[in-house]
């Protein structure tokens, strides 16, 4: 097999090259080849420098992640990245792309490092629930100081390099076409440079309320994550101890964090988010329709967020409204958001007049004409909506794609509306659709493979993770939160309270619990909206105008910053409908409400995968990672239920008497996992 590393002379200097697709990942042959260039550079005379640069897109993104659950193969990254830097000639680190993870650790390892103006720098192990294992955590903060070392191990972000030459970690810029000749040039500077400046012989230093602040200013952020403290914990040492027990404890930390569940919960997120683009059964090559514009109908919450998505990606939009004053309120609010962003500094105001600039705001529907794609966002209305595509149908051109952004609706009933079935699909959008990650992508019996593939690829464009669904009520993500609401009012009935039940999911890790999330929604969601009609808790609120936190009541009572306390009047109503409805009561303990409210969620995830309905268990993962804010570190519902062990899910289910889905049932006698 050919090496990926490639060295060549340029004087006397040796030049040594990566070119390990996609992304240059430090696997170990490309580990083996660093290692020999080093001892050809270390025993031969007439090299006085070693450049270490990459081909492709980028230097290297970390180590090959894909190698963690394998036996471990020499040399290791930490071992290599000791022989970089313990090298008596001058080692240069040429970047462009990102170098990330173990790649921004062989950089510190370097004596010197140059950086193209685009090239980004970081340690996002933190991502992965890891630490920088190559010596990062020790010398980062060496480098580059304890401050921006903390921000970036904890947190994980990378550092433009421009940070990065401010800070110390990128000593020179290199002109962005030239980055050899540039670096060439550099390592001809410091070739006779003695002593070389090496990372580990430099010191870090901080006051210890440096690392009491930034836990502290961090605690919610980090809440429930290992890694995070971990990191923290490994530059702390760096302040106190030297290099060599400096490594030693960052050697053990992340040992520890490598074989828990949180980072393999992670890892596991990493690469089910890269699956979930991939679309069972099309060619990943297949042509895909050109988007040059965009159209959204409706400018309320969801399409002005909507909109946001794609101007922010360059692509103009033409946003449609009823009424003059509606168009004006919802492109207001989008250009509120935008400078709201602005004002954080997150975008240039340049930025917001180039996204306001390129949304088309107006009353007709015919503007539609020259858009490529059209996603409606109106009323929750099957009928309302039949309409609507029935007119799309006259006015849109050829083979532009149609898209209902419905939460529940039959797509294939609302493609069946017009003389295209094969340019319809859903596009579903999490509230606020500027923010959250997901993109529910729904295909329905009859979208083409195109339409399909086109939609899943913009997904990428406008920065969301799309996963594809099949039609069914809620599709993936709504399905299976029904089962969670519907039991965790029964719980209610037999005993539990709001506020018990919600801190169980919080503890969980959720951001919120079911009726927090009721009251964050609306309670009056799906309401028929007859005061005197009271068949469940839900209608006794609703009839009380106990809304949620829009009327300052609902499962909770609300001051005016929307602190939520439990509520009097709702103990009453649930106690009037136990004592209505004959309810019997029993202590609830918090391992009850587990396996009522999240284990029926499971069974469903099984019922959707039984009927094909989502590709793969780990999109399942990804929807309620990036739509409902399950927490990553858990890996998703079914990821969790893996690690629960699905015969424990079964038993559990058994017990409160539901009915297991056949495939859970088959997995857990087989010993099986769903990932
Ligand atoms: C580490 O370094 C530990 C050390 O501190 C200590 C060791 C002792 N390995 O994201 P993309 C694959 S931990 C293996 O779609 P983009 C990815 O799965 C690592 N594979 O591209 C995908 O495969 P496929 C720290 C990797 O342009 C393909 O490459 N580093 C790795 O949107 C393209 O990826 C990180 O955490 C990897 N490290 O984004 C960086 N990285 O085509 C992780 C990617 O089969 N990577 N792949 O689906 C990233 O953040 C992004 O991939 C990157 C490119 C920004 C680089």
């Amino acid at each position: 097999m050919t090496s990926p590393i490639t060295t060549a002379r340029h004087g006397d200097i040796l030049v040594v090259t990566s070119d390990n697709p996609p992304v240059n990942a430090l696997g170990a042959a490309v580990r083996t080849g660093i290692d020999a260039a080093l001892k050809e550079a270390a025993g031969d005379d007439s090299i006085h420098a070693v450049v270490i640069t990459c081909a492709g897109k980028t230097f290297f993104a970390g180590a090959d992640i894909t190698e963690f659950s394998k036996p471990p193969v020499e040399p290791l990254l930490p071992t290599l990245v000791d022989s970089i830097e313990g090298l008596d000639k001058p080692v240069i680190a040429a970047i462009h792309g990102t170098a990330l993870g173990g790649g921004c650790e062989v950089a510190l390892a370097c004596h010197y490092r140059i950086a193209v103006p685009s090239a980004k720098l970081g340690v996002p192990e933190v991502k992965l629930g890891l630490l920088p294992g190559a010596g990062g955590t020790q010398r980062l903060p060496r480098v580059a100081g304890v401050a921006l070392a903390l921000e970036m191990t904890a947190k994980g972000d990378p550092i433009s390099a421009s940070q990065a030459h401010e800070a110390g970690l990128v000593d020179r810029l290199a002109g962005e076409a030239s980055l050899l000749d540039d670096a060439l040039a550099f390592a001809a500077e410091v070739a006779a440079a003695r002593p070389l400046p090496r990372a580990s012989e430099k010191t870090a230093t901080a006051d210890a309320q440096v690392f009491a602040d930034f836990r502290k200013t961090n605690a919610r952020r980090f809440r429930g994550f290992d890694a995070p403290e971990a990191n923290i914990a490994c530059v702390e040492k760096a302040t106190q101890v030297p290099f060599g027990q400096g490594l030693q404890f960052e050697r053990e930390s992340f040992m520890k964090l490598m074989f828990g569940v949180q980072s393999a919960a992670q890892r596991h997120i990493f690469f089910s988010e890269r699956k979930a683009s991939k679309i069972d059964g099309i060619a990943s090559d297949i042509a895909l329709r050109p988007i040059k514009r965009v159209g959204v109908i409706g400018a309320g919450t969801m399409g002005g967020g909507i909109s946001m998505n794609f101007l922010s990606a360059g692509i103009p939009v033409t946003i449609v409204e009823m009424q003059q004053e509606a168009l004006d309120r919802g492109t207001a609010t989008v250009r509120k958001n935008y400078e709201a962003s602005a004002a954080k500094g997150r975008i240039t105001p340049d930025q917001v007049e180039q996204a306001m600039g390129a949304l088309n705001p107006t009353l007709s529907l015919e503007d539609l004409a020259d858009c490529d794609l059209i996603i409606e966002a109106v009323y929750e209305n099957m009928d309302v909506k039949k309409e609507l595509f029935g007119k799309l149908d006259k006015i849109a051109k050829p083979h532009a794609i149609l898209a209902s952004n419905t939460s529940y609706l039959n797509v294939d009933e609302i493609a069946a509306s017009t003389s295209r079935p094969q340019d319809v699909l859903g596009m579903h959008f999490f509230s606020p659709a500027n923010v959250m990650k997901l993109l529910e992508v729904v295909r329905g019996a009859k979208t083409a493979d195109d339409v399909l593939a086109t939609v899943m690829a913009l997904g990428k464009t406008i920065r969301k993770v799309a996963v594809v669904s099949g039609v069914c009520h809620g599709f993936i993500g709504n399905r299976m939160l029904m089962p969670r609401q519907v039991e965790a009012m029964k719980l209610l009935m037999a005993g539990a309270t709001p506020e018990q039940i919600d801190k169980v999911h919080v503890a969980f890790g959720m951001p919120m619990g079911p009726f927090q999330m009721s009251d964050l929604a609306g309670v009056d969601i799906g309401w028929h909206r007859d005061p005197t009609r009271i068949e469940n808790i839900r209608d006794a609120l609703a009839a009380e105008k106990r809304w949620g936190q829009k009327t300052q009541a609902g499962f909770y009572d609300y001051d005016e910053k929307r602190n939520p306390s439990p509520s009097p009047r709702v103990a009453e109503i649930i106690e009037e409908f136990r004592v209505r409805e004959g309810a019997q009561q029993h202590d609830i303990t918090d391992e009850e409400i587990v396996e009522r409210t999240l284990y029926p969620m499971v069974n469903e995830g099984a019922l959707i995968l039984e009927e094909g309905m989502a590709q793969r268990a780990s999109d399942i993962d990804v929807v309620w990672i990036y739509g409902y804010g399950w927490p990553v570190y858990r890996g998703g519902p079914m990821f969790w239920a893996d690690t629960e062990g699905l015969k424990k899910i079964v038993a559990g289910l058994e017990k409160h008497g539901f009915e297991v889905a056949k495939l859970l049932r088959d997995k857990a006698e087989k010993g099986e996992r769903f990932n």
